[in-house]
């Protein structure tokens, strides 16, 4: 497999202007005809170029044609996976009849069957997979597409834009035309049929168009889609409201298939949903999914201006639609709930995955400059350091302004396919604000470190900051620029009171600094004594911020900072440096001990009943195995682990009482509601119950127990149930088996289960994920159960980082097995593998051989790609 450069971009030497598709749907043959509208691009230049159309392996040829003569085939040809045509008029339809067997199509891409319906995932590149086609972003296209089938098993038939014909064919089938007046790209193409249930609703546009809205299930789980139906209608009115975007079609639909490699697809009017990112009901799903739930309905919504109206001109361009629709999402969310507790949540996720991928073999920039399998590059990168790019932005434009710009962008670029060079233009244009050395952004891939050192000078009350940015190399990236940092910065008193000083002129509380050389100084005057930092507030840049904290200057920031990010942010570091010293003693076997500062901190938080509840429970979280295993070099898992189970039981045991009462005050009596009121008070009374079981008091214990057979919602349920399993609980077997009892036909709770069962640790934990790998519930096939049970798996310290490597084995069998099958999930498999070199020796050099037996298989470009990489 070879790579493709952005650098070779070229325009489409031919155009689509229209696409009309008959697919006669069956269980065996499904025939596809296409009408393709063509002709030669004048953008291209004069050319006689020959015509060479994308398909897939599987997609059999049955006859083509150019405008009605059947071409013979010495008039054309199939080169491995391209359909060849040499002699072309200038303009022309070309129509082409093929066959595929959606039922024997396992990789989920292009059209498929899940359970007993047909559905299509065509991102980023599984149109080819359904028949041949110009399958590239900046070729779009109108498409009338029919669906013939048997209406008895399918009498639901979708398709995107309006239903315009139905009728029947002389067989007795039914035949349904839709029709999109939209141009799009192939990857936005949808079709779906099955036997469905619908839920119906209607909005009303701010222009007071009314629209169609339709949520299909399969019909046991209609029941569970009232939550998203409210979320698709706020996140309507919230895009009118906050960027002047309305809804364009008569109708918008989603339909949930279970079978999805991906969490949904924005394709144009309609969208197709994992189920697990779509189903909602109080008794079977967590508060953590009831969020996701809205923010992923809202992100698809989203799409439908920033990436379906505007869409990409190439895959490199990926993180112009995906950066500003999660920045998108993002801030609706926090519109929603809590600011703060939206940013921790991103940011805290940022730092532990993003930052590790920016910071392993599989790094690259937010705009890639080559890949080998485009589908490798739906990273964290191009969507969260994304987001993280576009939200800097809204900080050097301020509000207004980043509006202005977004008008111009959707104005300038409504119905193209651009670049995020034009998205920076229009950004630029609006506002006047100079983003050309923050474009740099886009290129340069690494976390950047951000160094602070300070000086007070008491006799002029100055306080200087000086900062140094550093960028670490990355592959194929040695040596790196300086990049366009916003830094937000407030000073406090020693006492804890929020100062302001001056900078250039100008006396705030809070500045943006912008850090723009290697080294640089910032000054601030009108001081009286020595502030204490609070440096890097609400997140302001992706970087990784260095400054020499006491633990008494966190102790102050984390009681008194106006910025709640940054009191959080206080919170971590404190521990994490606690925890580092554990993990030291850890590595060195000596007996753990450490006077926690962290006790005197949360005992504060414990009594301050006018703190937010969901900010003290992200608080009172400790850093995570993930967090601190990206912080760590080299990465010492049992010594990580051991570090943090040690702290929780100090910590656990010096504020029992606390625990205890803060977990009584919490509980919630009434119905479910997932309002950030409730869950908020959920989650502190979860965390406070995580602790107090830590002690190993009986009533502690009873109580868990408790709540796990009364709960009336998942939340209080499955905490219970997690807390009993990974604090060793004496009824955790026993609580797991009537869980599944339970939830047996259930399969999104199910999976639930799988995971947690599968990240459990220890003694025999291997054998319990291969024992799960044999249960009814499993069923390899399904991108869901395997993401549960695998993904559950490398959470398991003592099953994952077996000392023997038998663990990683275990893994680089699945992937193998997986690799042809579904080479999507197979190559999201490998992510943990690819961390080898920052682990310690002894298992580094296990992990490493995994990677070599992997790659002397025959791979799909997919693990290929990610594989050969981190053994570069
Ligand atoms: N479905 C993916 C997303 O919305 C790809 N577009 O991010
Ligand atoms: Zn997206």
């Amino acid at each position: 497999p070879s790579a493709i450069y952005l650098k070779d971009y070229k325009v489409p030497p031919f155009l689509i202007d229209k696409t009309e598709l008959t697919f006669d749907l069956d269980e065996t043959t499904t025939i596809v005809t296409s009408r393709l509208h063509m002709r030669r691009n004048p953008a291209f230049g004069k050319s006689t170029a020959p015509l060479i159309l994308d398909g897939g392996e599987e997609v059999k040829l049955i006859g083509v044609a150019m405008d009605d003569y059947e071409l013979p085939p010495e008039e054309y040809r199939i080169s491995e996976d391209k359909l060849i045509i040499t002699a072309t008029a200038d303009e022309f339809v070309l129509t082409c009849e093929t066959l595929i067997e959606p039922q024997n199509n396992t990789r989920l891409e292009g059209l498929y069957r899940s359970s007993s319906m047909f559905c299509t995932q065509c991102e980023a590149e599984g149109f080819r997979h359904i028949t041949y086609y110009l399958d590239r972003p900046d070729v779009m296209s109108v498409f009338t597409t029919t669906i013939i089938a048997d209406e008895a098993r399918y009498p639901v038939m979708l398709s995107n834009g309006n239903e315009v014909e139905r009728g029947k064919t002389d067989e007795g089938k039914t035949v349904v035309v839709w029709h999109d007046p939209f141009p799009k790209p192939a990857y936005l193409f949808a079709l779906v049929a099955g036997n469905l249930a619908v839920k119906n609703d209607v909005f009303i546009t701010q222009s007071q168009r009314e629209i169609k809205l339709q949520i299909f299930t399969e019909s046991h789980n209609i029941d569970k889609v009232d939550y998203a139906m409210e979320a698709l209608k706020r996140s309507m009115r919230w895009d009118e409201v906050t960027y002047g975007r309305e809804y364009d079609l008569d109708i918008f639909m989603i339909v949930a298939v279970d079978d999805f490699n991906m969490g949904a697809m924005e394709n144009k009017g309609l969208n197709i949903f994992n189920s697990s990112c779509l189903l909602a009901s109080p008794e079977t799903t967590t508060d953590d999914t009831y969020l996701r739930v809205e923010a992923i309905v809202a992100h698809e919504y989203f799409h439908n201006w920033s990436g379906n109206r505007v869409t990409c001109r190439d895959w490199f361009q990926l993180s112009l639609k995906e950066g500003f629709t999660v920045f998108r999402d993002q801030t609706f969310s926090a519109d929603m709930h809590s600011e703060t507790v939206k940013r921790v949540e991103d940011v805290s996720f940022l730092k532990t995955a993003q930052f590790a991928e920016d910071a392993g073999p599989m790094a690259h920039p937010v705009r890639p400059a080559s890949f080998i399998e485009i589908s490798n590059f739906y990273t964290l990168t191009v969507y969260e350091k994304g987001a993280e790019i576009v939200r800097m932005i809204h900080t050097l434009l301020g509000a207004e302004k980043f509006r202005a710009g977004s008008d111009l962008y959707f104005d300038r670029h409504d119905g193209q396919a651009v670049t995020c060079d034009d998205f920076v233009a229009a950004m630029q244009d609006a506002s006047g604000v100079d983003l050309s050395q923050f474009k740099r952004w886009y290129s340069q891939a690494g976390t950047p470190v951000v160094t602070v050192t300070d000086s007070y000078e008491e006799s002029t009350g100055t306080y200087r900051l000086i900062m140094k940015q550093h960028t670490p190399a990355t592959p194929g990236q040695p040596t790196k620029l300086p990049l366009h940092i916003p830094v937000r910065v407030g000073l406090l008193s020693q006492q804890g009171g929020a100062l302001s000083a001056q900078v250039n002129g100008v006396a705030a509380e809070d500045h943006v600094l912008h850090l723009k050389a290697n080294e640089q100084e910032f000054v601030f005057t009108g001081l009286t004594s020595r502030p204490v930092p609070s440096l890097l507030r609400s997140f302001s840049a992706p970087v990784k911020l260095r400054y020499e904290y006491s633990a008494k200057d966190l102790l102050l920031l984390l009681s008194a900072d106006s910025d709640g990010f940054n009191r959080w942010s206080a919170s971590q570091q404190l521990a994490v440096n606690e925890l580092t010293l554990l993990i030291n003693q850890a590595i060195k076997g000596d007996e753990l001990s450490i006077e926690s500062q962290l006790i005197q901190g949360f005992k504060a938080l414990l009594s301050d009943a006018a703190l937010d509840p969901a900010m003290v429970a992200l608080i009172l979280a400790l850093p995570s195995q993930a967090y601190l295993s990206e912080l760590a070099d080299p990465i010492y898992p049992a010594a990580i682990k051991q570090a943090r189970q040690y702290l929780k039981a100090q910590l656990a045991n010096a504020l029992s009482a606390d625990f205890e009462r803060v977990y009584r005050e919490h509980k919630i009596h009434g119905e479910y509601q997932a309002t950030a009121e409730d869950i908020a008070h959920r989650s502190l009374k979860n965390i406070a119950l995580s602790y107090w079981v830590e002690t190993g008091d009986e009533l502690a214990q009873q109580e868990l127990v408790t709540q796990f057979q009364t709960a009336n919602n998942m939340t209080d349920q499955f905490s219970a149930l997690s807390i009993a399993v990974h604090s060793q609980h004496p009824k955790a077997a026993e609580l797991l088996a009537a869980f599944y009892e339970q939830w047996q036909s259930e399969p999104l709770v199910v999976n639930k289960w799988l995971m947690l069962s599968a990240s459990q640790e220890q003694e025999n934990a291997l054998a319990t994920v291969k024992g799960l790998l044999e249960h009814p519930a499993f069923d390899l096939k399904n991108p869901n159960k395997v993401r549960s049970v695998l993904g559950g798996f490398g959470q398991s310290v003592s099953g994952f980082h077996k000392a023997d490597g038998s663990g990683y084995q275990f893994l680089a069998d699945q992937i193998i097995l997986l690799n042809k099958r579904n080479p999507q999930i197979a190559s999201r498999l490998c992510t943990p593998l690819t961390r080898w070199k920052k682990l310690q020796p002894e298992l580094s050099v296990k992990m490493k051989a995994e990677l070599e037996r992997i790659l002397a298989e025959n791979l799909s470009k997919d693990v290929y790609e990610v594989v050969s990489k981190s053994l570069a």
